[in-house]
Parts: C-alpha cells; structure tokens; sequence
C-alpha cells in the first residue's frame, strides 16, 4: 500500500472530534484529501509534527490527538520525541508512514533502513510501539489502528510504505487560513 492508500484506509476509524497533525508535503496531502477538515496541515517546515502535537495533546487533554509524519519528517523532528517520552500524554497517537525517502521533493533515501525503532522509541521512554508492512499485510491495518486508538497511553505505529506517490492537490489554504479554521471548529 502506498501512504495516501493507508491515509485513506484510516478513514473511517477516524471520529470527527480527533485532532490531527500532519508533516509537509505528501503526507499533509493524503491527511486532507482522506480525512476530516480541518486539521493542522503542516507546511514548508519540516520536523515539527512531534512537537505541535505534543502541544495540542497537552492543552486538550480530553481530545484524542494523532500525528501522521513521513520518515523524513519523523528523522528531523527526533528530538521531541524525547520530550514526549518525558511528558507521555496518554492521548497522543503517532504515525509514521516510512517510505524510506523524502518522496514530496523528488525520492531521495532517508536513513530509516538501518533505523531500529524499537530500541530508538524504548530509550525515549515511549513503550508502545507497533510496527507493520502495510505492502504485505493490508488487513491489519485497520487492527493495529484500533489498538492504536483504544490503548490508553502514548503510543506509536510505524508503517512502511511503498515510495511510489500519487501527485494529490496542494492544500488551497494559507497557513493562517489553517489556523484560522482549526481554531475555528476546536478551539
Ligand atoms: C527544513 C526543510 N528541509 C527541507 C525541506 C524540503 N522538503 C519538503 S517535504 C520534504 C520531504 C519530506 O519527507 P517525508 O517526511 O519522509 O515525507 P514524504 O515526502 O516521503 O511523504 C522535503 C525534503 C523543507 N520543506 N524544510
């Protein structure tokens, strides 16, 4: 399965009082074309998808909060993870959708194919973790999601992806236009 394929299987696990944080580029893509508008679509800046859903996740904690990050995206922001492993809101969700590249700006290789994540989310104090080829098993996708969603602590599902993408729209909104309507429906 490729990320907008796995995006778009989520759908309809996904209640429409979730928050969502999605990484620029393709990802922010898949989350707006498949999900419940609006969310936080991250433009431009790349690595902040942890940290701003670490915010969200703190100041609603009555909210269920997930963030879709690509692999590049995830590398980049490595070091909030270690500050959600410190802070570990029991209602923050991660996903990464690791196709192995920076796939929005041309397909260049990320690192994550020596990556043990495991070991890497264990030393950042994050203990749930759950990792699946979606290529090969697509029917538990929608297993390991409701596993995701109904634990009771921070918890993180990694999902590698195929590299190929499907060119989806851009996001016709501003980032202050985001803003504006996020605040607008959950603020
Ligand atoms: C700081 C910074 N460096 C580089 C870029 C250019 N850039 C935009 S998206 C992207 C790739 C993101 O990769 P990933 O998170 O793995 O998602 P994918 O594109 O594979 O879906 C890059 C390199 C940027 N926007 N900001």
């Amino acid at each position: 399965m490729r990320g907008e394929e796995v995006v778009a299987a989520l759908k309809d696990s996904i209640s429409d009082d979730v928050l969502i944080v999605s990484s620029n580029g393709n990802v922010s893509r898949q989350v707006f074309t498949f999900l419940p508008q609006p969310q936080i679509y991250l433009r431009g800046s790349m690595g902040l998808p942890m940290s701003i859903g670490l915010g969200l996740a703190l100041a609603q904690p009555k909210k269920q909060v997930i963030i879709f990050t690509g692999d590049g995206n995830f590398l980049m922001g490595l070091s909030s993870l270690a500050t959600i492993g410190n802070n570990l809101p029991s209602n923050l969700r991660l996903i990464i959708l690791d196709n192995g590249s920076y796939a929005t700006t041309g397909g260049q290789e990320t690192v994550t194919s020596s990556l043990d994540y495991l070991k890497l989310l264990e030393g950042m104090g994050i203990k749930h973790f759950g990792s699946l080829n979606a290529i090969e098993s697509p029917t538990k996708l929608s297993e390991a999601f409701e596993i995701l969603l109904t634990g009771d602590q921070t918890a993180v599902l990694h999902i590698v992806v195929g590299d190929d993408v499907e060119n989806l729209e851009n996001i016709p909104w501003k980032p202050i236009e985001i803003k504006e309507k996020f605040l607008n429906k959950f603020g």
